[in-house]
């Protein structure tokens, strides 16, 4: 582990979706702390996930402060498809089956979708980031970004289901915007937004 300067945090990014920690990293980027992967660190025991996406993530960021004793953060996301009644949501992750991949499970939701009306394919995508200190205090922030889902995968960017998720405004999917285009639409952008302003007051404590 690299030692971190005594003015700089470190903070552990809790997540195995490397897309994830990608976005996170250039979304913190400035910020008076080192944001780390969980690449060679001791293996974490999560807690199971469920249907509550603040739930989901504070569990998922509380295991690695509580079993590594580090300041940690995770992001619970999820795509809220209103055709099919906010499915697939905190399962998102999970839809269509557990063994599926990012593109299998973007082909069942296509299928799901065939013949849904282009005005009847409202969509959005949630991302509920939290920050946990090894002492348990604990910061949430969420974000939203509003859309539908197009009838066939456009674009390589991004990851998950940006090539067939289409934000209210742009021409693009989201997977053909650019990366800092999608940091400034996107729900994870603008949790970790409000995250950057909440860290920013609380440095000193956390430090
Ligand atoms: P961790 O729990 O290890 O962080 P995960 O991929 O399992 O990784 P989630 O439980 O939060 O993460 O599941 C989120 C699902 O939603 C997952 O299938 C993602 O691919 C998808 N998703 C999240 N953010 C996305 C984004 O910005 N663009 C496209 N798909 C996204």
């Amino acid at each position: 582990m690299t030692p971190v300067p005594a003015d700089r945090l470190r903070v552990l990014v809790a997540t195995s979706n490397r897309g994830k920690v990608g976005e996170i990293r250039a979304l913190l980027a400035g910020l008076p702390a080192e944001i780390c992967s969980l690449d060679g660190f001791p293996p974490i025991a999560f807690p199971q996930e469920g249907a509550d996406y603040e739930r989901n993530a504070v569990g998922k960021a509380r295991a690695v402060a509580e079993q590594l004793g580090e300041l940690a953060l995770a992001d619970d996301s999820g795509l809220e498809v209103a055709a099919l009644a906010g499915a697939p949501g905190p399962f998102s992750a999970r839809y269509g089956g557990p063994d599926l991949d990012d593109a299998a499970r973007v082909d069942h939701l296509l299928r799901e979708l065939a013949g849904v009306p282009a005005e009847q394919r409202d969509a959005r995508f949630v991302c509920l980031a939290a920050l946990v200190a090894p002492t348990g205090a604990v910061i949430t922030v969420r974000g939203e970004c509003n859309g539908r889902i197009l009838t066939a995968r456009r674009g390589v960017g991004g990851f998950g289901y940006d090539p067939v998720f289409q934000p209210d405004g742009y021409e693009q999917s989201m997977a053909e915007l650019s990366a800092e285009q999608k940091n400034r639409v996107s729900h994870r952008g603008r949790a970790f937004r409000l995250l950057r302003e909440r860290l920013l007051d609380r440095l000193d404590a956390l430090a």
